[in-house]
């Protein structure tokens, strides 16, 4: 294309963008726009999917009926997630088929904390409270990102967030409130859980090599570290609440920032988790791929169900 032509583009978009207007699957976009969206959004749709596999552990040995739907229901909204997620990817002129072989190949990425195992019953209540607690921090903002189906996929995912950071808080609460057995599992599910819950939010501003560009484009409305002040911030408070006690001897209010200060991130462990060498990647990619083997003979008696209706 023409570089003045190129430039005139470059400069209506931004200027939609700067004045929040949504960019809709029809619009101009730069190409670089178009593949940070798909590279963003891919991995949030594999997070959602492969995030089933820790929860999914424990439905089966849910301690009551009722922690048993609540949590089948949970794990339901997760694919749900993921499908809407995935269908905001595809507007962009990427199949479906093609992002999940990504994936299953190893070439792109899903938020590090699903290769955490879920040791005890406490650890499903410790990802409702942290883990999606994290997840709502990073996501509320991502209901005005400039993308239009991805901003409107948010939305929904939102409010069935914020029901499971609910029944997360409300398993470790009740824990709390038990013996002292039951106590200490809370408190062990939490020392595991809350360093990995803060590296959801990603490297460090210093280190994030997409964030600038994100920012500018408003694909992401905070940075990582903004978002992870805020997380800290807003969750010490609800640890307080029921007595639990998180595992950062660093951790003090700082009344001249308004903020609580908190200890050093191990971004080694964050990498190497992220490269790969976390406790369950490869048990993690190993299930999605069965998962797609073993639905195979499904999706061709669809197909073949399909094709025979089409032609009577
Ligand atoms: N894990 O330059 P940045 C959920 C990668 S959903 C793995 O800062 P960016 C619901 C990053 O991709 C959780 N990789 O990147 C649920 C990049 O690599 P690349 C998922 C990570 O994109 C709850 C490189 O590091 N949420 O939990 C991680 O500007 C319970 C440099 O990083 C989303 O995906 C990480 N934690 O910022 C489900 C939200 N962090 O691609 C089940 C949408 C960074 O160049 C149960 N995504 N990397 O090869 C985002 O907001 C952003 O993509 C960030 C990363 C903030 C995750």
């Amino acid at each position: 294309m023409d570089t003045l032509i190129q430039d005139k583009l470059e400069k209506e978009f931004q200027e939609k963008i700067d004045k929040d207007i949504k960019i809709e699957p029809n619009d101009w976009m730069p190409e670089s726009y178009r593949k940070t969206l798909i590279r963003q959004i891919s991995q949030h749709a594999h997070s959602e999917i492969v995030g089933m596999l820790p929860e999914g552990n424990w439905i089966t040995r849910a301690p009551s009926l009722r922690r048993k739907a609540v949590l089948l229901a949970k794990v339901q909204d997760e694919a749900g997630h993921g499908l809407y997620l995935y269908s905001a990817t595809e507007t962009l002129g990427v199949s479906r088929e093609d992002t999940i072989d990504d994936l299953h190949a190893g070439k792109v990425k899903y938020s590090s904390i699903f290769n955490y195992p879920t040791l005890t019953w406490a650890d499903i209540g410790a990802i409702g409270w942290l883990v999606d607690g994290a997840a709502i921090m990073n996501q509320v903002p991502l209901c005005r990102t400039s993308y239009g189906p991805y901003a409107r996929a948010m939305v929904k995912i939102c409010k069935e967030e914020s029901f499971h950071q609910r029944q997360g808080y409300e398993i470790i609460s009740n824990l709390m409130k038990g013996t002292e057995e039951q106590k200490a599992m809370a408190q062990d599910a939490v020392n595991r859980f809350w360093w990995p819950s803060l590296m959801m939010f990603g490297p460090s501003d210093a280190d994030s090599k997409h964030t600038e560009q994100s920012i500018r484009w408003r694909i992401k409305r905070h940075t990582n570290d903004e978002l992870r002040q805020m997380f800290v911030d807003a969750t010490v408070p609800q640890a307080e609440l029921i007595g639990l006690t998180l595992p950062d001897p660093a951790l003090a209010w700082n009344e001249s920032r308004g903020h609580y200060d908190f200890g050093d991130i191990d971004w080694d462990e964050f990498w190497q988790v992220v490269g790969g060498n976390g406790p369950c990647n490869k048990e993690r990619i190993e299930a999605r791929i069965k998962a797609k083997k073993d639905g195979e003979w499904v999706r061709e008696a669809a197909l073949a169900y399909a094709k025979k209706h089409q032609t009577n």
